[in-house]
């Protein structure tokens, strides 16, 4: 368990939906070998939980998919039952991110059939999916993918986008705005770490900005989202990661006395989004909202 929750905490494993399935697999791991009664495999589940939460504040899917692991655990009667049920809840909730995937990228990859620019920003794999399918279905497509700063996900997407055959270009964070005025973008197509009650997107820092700057071009805005990423929580109750001023710049660059703020995702208006493109095809932010909450439990179990 400590392997994992440093694996998501240091960004080994990264994005929404890996580190929502690696936090249910090491949960459901971790509470079938938990020894004792039931008070004591109820205790042990939720500390573990509490820690591979804690890795990453702002990922609702990753709360989602402890929840989907803890509520049978916590609901069982005995502890055989408790230490039983657990992997095989995060197995099921492993099974449904990856219909999500594929779902969405069925839908994604309709939307974008008749070809053009895309641009994208940090790295999704639920992105990524869509724009694959989409080429391999024969949609011409060209991707412009921001570096990503500071991580640079964005040379991994180019990475996974050139493996599967579709044709991109990387730009850096500061090439946005011109890259809408002069590369004939027909789309911003986005992940999603977050959704917000009202419908605001959090993902990778910077994303505002791209949505604001295509929404005042005209350029919609799609954001690849699968319900379990959405929750009933306000966007104020929700938190913005800020990690280490050393993933910006070595210490010893930055005079004495300046401060370096490191916020790694940001909030982005449901008014900014055409879409999000969730298992059940696009969805305004509103009707996405709606259907997602419809699916969540009632009760959150990490609440
Ligand atoms: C990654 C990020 C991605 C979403 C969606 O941030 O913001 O857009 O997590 O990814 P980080 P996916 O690199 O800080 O984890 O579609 O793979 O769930």
């Amino acid at each position: 368990m400590p392997e994992a929750a440093d694996a998501i905490r240091t960004m080994r494993v990264r994005g929404a939906a890996a580190i929502a399935c690696l936090g249910a697999t090491t949960l459901g791991h971790h509470v079938a070998g938990l020894a004792g009664g039931l008070p004591a495999v109820h205790a042990g589940a939720r500390r573990a939980a509490g820690i591979l939460f804690a890795t990453r504040p702002t990922a609702v899917s990753l709360r989602n998919g402890l929840g989907a692991v803890l509520a049978p655990v916590l609901a069982a009667t005995d502890a055989d039952a408790a230490r039983a049920e657990a992997p095989v809840a995060a197995n099921a909730f492993v099974a449904a991110v990856d219909a999500s995937g594929q779902a969405i990228a069925e839908h994604g990859s309709s939307l974008l059939a008749a070809g053009g620019a895309v641009l994208t920003h940090c790295h999704s794999t639920t992105v990524i999916d869509v724009l694959r399918r989409a080429q391999a279905r024969g949609a011409d497509l060209h991707v412009y993918a921001t570096e990503t700063r500071p991580f640079r996900q964005g040379l991994v997407t180019v990475r996974a986008l050139h493996d599967g055959g579709v044709p991109c270009t990387l730009i850096v964070d500061s090439a946005v705005s011109h890259v809408l005025e002069t590369k004939a973008i027909r789309w911003v197509l986005v992940g999603a770490d977050t959704v917000a009650a009202d419908g605001t997107l959090f993902n990778k820092v910077g994303t505002a900005g791209v949505c604001a700057l295509a929404q005042r071009r005209g350029v919609p805005v799609h954001s690849a989202a699968g319900f379990y990423k959405f929750t009933r929580q306000p966007p104020g109750a929700i938190p913005i990661e800020e990690r280490a001023p050393s993933e910006v710049v070595p210490d010893s660059d930055v005079p004495p006395g300046v401060a370096v703020f490191n916020p790694v995702f940001d909030r982005t208006a449901p008014g900014l989004l055409t879409s999000y493109i969730t298992e059940a095809g696009p969805r305004t932010p509103g009707e996405a909202v709606r259907q997602a909450l419809g699916r969540l439990p009632a009760s959150e179990a990490l609440a």
